[in-house]
């Protein structure tokens, strides 16, 4: 395999060259927002663009990175800002970084023993995702959360036991404020 290079726009998040382009839409994560009611009623009226990934073409194979940009728009579903899905890796050895470029946010990240970490998220913040820990993505502020990521070739994606468990912790504004809660399903 050849050298290659891409370029990315660093305050839209946007690559230009050798990628794909993940869209997620709100209609995509269905029943993953606590507030079922209030996700309906947006899809009914017309869906919301919630995240997009650009992601540059490298082989899922051991000895591979796999890198890409994620942009998630601002916003609320009821009182929850707007986050990724959410996956454990299905290689499950497999670490993670997260740069970010634009905006604030936070990391939630959970253990199948269920330990629990929040890390903040801003300009400049460089995030260390171990082996072993499920991640979230969550954008708390009013402006896109951009950030740039990197992670094993062989890394691979787990949907299941976020899409059927959620985390046990939601990320909700209440009175102007941003909070940490308990997820009372989960
Ligand atoms: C991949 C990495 C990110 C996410 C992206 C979207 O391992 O963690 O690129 O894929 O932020 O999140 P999700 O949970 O929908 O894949
Ligand atoms: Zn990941």
């Amino acid at each position: 395999m050849e050298p290659f290079n891409n370029y990315l726009n660093f305050n839209t998040g946007e690559i230009l060259g050798n990628c794909n382009i993940l869209i997620r839409h709100l209609s995509d994560m269905e029943g993953m927002y606590h507030d079922l009611e209030a996700a309906r009623k947006i899809i009914n009226e017309g869906d919301r663009l919630i995240y997009r990934v650009y992601n540059i073409d490298v082989p899922e194979k051991y000895g591979h990175l796999q890198h890409c940009t994620s942009i998630i728009y601002p916003g609320r579903i009821g009182n929850e800002y707007h986050m990724t899905k959410g996956h454990f890796h299905a290689q499950e050895d497999t670490a993670e970084i997260y740069l970010v470029l634009q905006g604030t946010g936070k990391l939630l990240m959970q253990k199948k023993d269920r330990e629990v970490k929040v890390l903040d998220m801003q300009s400049g913040s460089i995030s260390y995702i171990p082996p072993y820990w499920a991640h979230r993505t969550i954008n708390t502020g009013n402006t896109p959360l951009i950030f740039f990521a990197v992670y094993p070739g062989e890394a691979g994606h787990n949907y299941g036991i976020i899409k059927s468990k959620g985390f046990s912790k939601l990320i909700i504004e209440k009175d102007g404020q941003i909070k940490v809660i308990d997820n009372p399903n989960y």
